[in-house]
């Protein structure tokens, strides 16, 4: 099992304005300058004790490419954005007309060089290509080398695997086949088909290498909408490989997320996942979780707020359930011992905490719920349903003080819950918060807050 103990300067230092010291999956991730990160469908690179992470800058809320940013960062919670690593060019597959997605930068050593991989398209996806850029600096910028099928075929959501050799995972002939092809010795194309999953219909790769076993974890195929991700093992990348097997609930759809990244540490590994927003996409969040190899098989450890301990190795889950072991300890409310007003009513469902939940939130229906604060911004993680097929948002009030509205995600179903975080200021001692009011939608259902 991931450790346990929670450092306690993990939560003091929750508010440092010089830094943040937790990890919070789904809430607006900021850099060091205070800017939105915009890194989706990420990939890491490490060299020497500096994280590096290349991705899409979405800002523009469109598919079509504006840059490849790269951030850095030695706690993999504080990062700071570095100049572009790639860049449009137009007249070529990588204009401000076509798509570059699921950048992945790996080191050559032979030429001293780092090679960036990215999926290369048009802007109906039909292309269907892989790129290629290199650069003699993590960040770059990057060289465009150029785009192609690789040995002729479809390459669409891909990533690369370092282990000896390299190689480039990829969803192939029209995302039917899943493939894994070794790289030439400069890492600048394919040489052969390693292992090939027909009709796995498999996106979003990535692997982990744990004792001799390689697990690859990716996606299946809905679009921007999430799915359950799936992980596969192999004793050789040529395969052959497992059948399927759940990181997490089915029904969560991993958490309302989709594979980009998955990063060792440790004996374990870090989960890094987008929440794509396909009507907002600079507005996706990034979804990252610690990834449990201590049952065999890698599982999501769905953690509100935690924090990493890169010198261990380690995840610190601070959760509600070990709050005992923790002085400032995160507590549970429950919605239905909050004050209902108006329109809303008691829900009972099997996936509710204490088996119930307040609905018929907004449009005239309120809860207020009584927590103690610490007399600082805190973290509170909102365990909502929403069965709709779109988002909704709540309302939230502090105290009688001015509302804010916090999205919440279609759930994929009325009875499953996930939970979104928000950042309240608290004063210290009894609060009151209220949700859904002055609102004229409905609101997601609530199952239970908790505080951290
Ligand atoms: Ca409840």
């Amino acid at each position: 099992m991931f450790s346990l103990l929670l450092a306690f300067t993990a939560l003091a230092g929750l508010l440092l304005v010089h830094g943040q010291s937790v990890i919070v999956p789904g809430a607006p991730w900021k850099d060091t300058s205070g800017n939105a990160i915009q890194a989706h469908g990420a990939g890491i690179l490490k060299v020497g004790s500096t994280f590096y992470w290349f991705g899409e800058d979405k800002s523009h809320n469109s598919a079509l490419f504006k840059a490849v940013s790269c951030y850095t960062s030695t706690d993999l919670v504080n990062w700071a954005r570095q100049n572009d690593a790639l860049s449009p060019i137009a007249g070529t597959m990588i204009s401000t007309n076509n798509v570059v997605e699921r950048p992945k930068v790996i080191f050559n050593s032979k030429n001293s060089e780092y090679v960036m991989w990215f999926h290369s398209d048009s802007s109906n996806y039909g292309a269907a290509m892989v790129g290629v850029a290199t650069a003699k600096t993590p960040c770059g910028p990057y060289t465009y080398k150029g785009s192609w099928k690789p040995l002729g075929a479809d390459s669409r959501d891909e990533g690369l695997f370092q282990d000896g050799s390299a190689y480039l995972l990829y969803a192939s002939d029209n995302n039917q086949n899943f493939k894994i092809s070794q790289l030439d010795s400069n890492y600048y194309n394919v040489t052969a088909v390693v292992s090939q999953m027909n009709g796995a219909t498999l996106e979003a790769p990535g692997i982990v290498k744990r004792n001799g076993v390689y697990w690859l974890i990716a996606s299946h195929t809905s679009g921007w909408d999430p799915n359950p991700n799936k992980a596969f093992h192999a004793t050789s990348l040529a395969g052959p490989w497992s059948s399927q097997a759940d990181i997490a609930p089915e029904s969560v759809r991993t958490y309302y997320s989709q594979n980009a990244y998955d990063l060792p540490l440790g004996s374990n590994a870090i989960y890094m996942g987008d929440r794509w927003r396909s009507n907002l996409l600079g507005s996706s969040q990034y979804i990252w979780y610690p990834l449990d190899f201590s049952s065999g098989s890698p599982q999501i450890v769905p953690t509100d707020v935690w924090s990493v301990n890169l010198n261990a190795g380690k995840c610190f889950l601070p959760r509600a359930e070990h709050a005992a072991r923790v002085e400032r300890a995160s507590t549970s409310y429950e919605a239905e011992n909050g004050q209902l007003g108006g329109s809303s009513r008691l829900l009972s469902g099997s996936a509710f905490s204490g088996g119930t939940a307040v609905g018929y939130l907004g449009n005239g229906g309120t809860v207020t719920i009584t927590v103690q604060g610490r007399g600082t911004a805190q973290w509170v993680s909102l365990y909502i349903a929403n069965g709709d097929s779109s988002w909704r948002n709540t309302t939230i009030s502090v105290n009688g003080g001015a509302s804010i509205v916090l999205d919440q995600p279609n759930t994929g179903g009325g009875n499953v819950v996930l939970s979104i975080p928000v950042q309240l200021n608290l004063r210290s001692g009894s609060n009151t918060i209220t949700f859904g009011a002055g609102q004229s939608n409905y609101a997601a259902d609530l199952d239970k807050i908790i505080v951290y």
